[in-house]
């Protein structure tokens, strides 16, 4: 099958053919031989048959592990709807765990982004992973698909995903509340913006600490428990409060017993705390029970751990995670700070991640 991508955004750009890869209409060669160059090739590129020498980011372990490696060759064959992604990447592991949960058929294409091949930011002018080649139209006669365009931003393509495959009888229960509950649904966004505006950027100031920042470890440490707590306090109120869907159930997840959106957004997280509990002296230091001083505070750090048990242990959650050590490997360049990745650079510099 052979399919037309084009850019929405730059438009420009030459046109990409998908084939069982993605090659340039006017092909792109080898930097070694005259041979076109699929793209999962030119991303996986190691030192030797690179111009540029390797970085802690571009020599990273080019493949998933794991229940991951077994989920990603599940989904290996040519699809037209394809997630461009690396396994470490917490942001695409949000859009792998949509899929999952949904079972939306797809082709996953393990990628290095560090490398920024132009047929990469191609797709994405931002050269991050995760990145979606979208089916957009297909043959009225034939049903095949025509066209794909690509869509990023790892938000955006959970959302574009929930919404794109929505029959609940194919595709199960929506992720977020719908039909007149827009409370409910402006609650979840203000929640899932408190974890990629608070948490999540707090993680990184967290993990890339050294001793040389201008805050303390126990200070980044005190800000991140913070956010979680305020978080794992919005579980608690939420589910002891009626609301307009009527009484909610206690938990474990953010919306009672219903996973959704939310719980995604920082599920990829919560699965790397135990890299801080690994490199960082004092860890992610949760009071043990007991120990949290107020009463309130019990209660708080609780419902947290119901909520961090409860997803770390959902099936779409396991499915695609790689092997632990592998992780501690990759994060070594975030806990020594000196990855060069768009992150980690934004968190040195007290910028917004990208
Ligand atoms: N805001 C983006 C962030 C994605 C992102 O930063 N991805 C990283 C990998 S975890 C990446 O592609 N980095 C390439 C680079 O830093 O050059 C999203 O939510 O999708």
């Amino acid at each position: 099958m052979s399919l037309t991508l084009r850019s929405p955004t730059l438009s420009k750009l030459p046109q990409l053919t998908f084939t069982s890869s993605i090659r340039r209409s006017s092909p792109l060669v080898s930097l070694t031989s005259n041979r076109p160059l699929p793209i999962q090739i030119q991303h996986q590129r190691t030192m030797s048959s690179s111009s540029k020498p390797a970085t802690v980011d571009t020599s990273l372990q080019g493949s998933p592990t794991g229940a991951a490696a077994l989920f990603a060759s599940s989904h290996s064959s040519p699809h037209p709807l394809k997630l461009y992604g690396g396994w470490f990447c917490p942001f695409v592991q949000r859009v792998w765990i949509t899929l999952a949960e949904k079972n939306i058929p797809h082709q996953y294409i393990e990628i290095n982004p560090y490398h920024k091949a132009p047929e990469f930011l191609a797709l994405n002018p931002r050269g991050l992973v995760p990145t979606l080649a979208v089916p957009t139209s297909t043959d009225p006669k034939t049903g095949k698909v025509k066209e794909a365009k690509p869509l990023y931003e790892s938000l955006v393509l959970c959302e574009y995903l929930d919404e794109a495959y929505s029959d609940p009888s194919q595709y199960g229960e929506r992720l977020l509340p719908q039909d007149d509950d827009a409370y409910e649904r402006a609650r979840c966004r203000l929640w899932i913006d408190h974890i990629s505006s608070r948490i999540v950027p707090a993680f990184y100031r967290f993990i890339q600490h050294t001793p040389d920042k201008p805050y303390t470890i126990e200070e980044i440490r005190a800000e991140f428990h913070g956010h979680l707590k305020s978080f794992a306090k919005e579980m608690m109120l939420s589910s002891s409060s009626s609301s307009s869907e009527g009484s909610k159930s206690a938990g474990p997840f953010f919306l009672g017993d219903k996973f959704s959106l939310v719980d995604i957004m920082l599920a990829p997280w919560a699965k790397r705390l135990f890299l801080i509990d690994h490199y960082k002296p004092g860890g992610v230091g949760i009071p043990p029970a007991g120990q949290r001083g107020s009463e309130e505070d019990e209660e708080i750090w609780k419902r947290w751990e119901e909520w961090y048990e409860a997803v770390t242990e959902r099936e779409s959650v396991k499915k695609t995670w790689s092997e632990d050590e592998q992780y501690v490997e990759a994060y070594k360049r975030y806990a020594e700070d000196t990855t060069q990745s768009e992150v980690g650079k934004a968190t040195r510099s007290g910028r917004s991640l990208p």
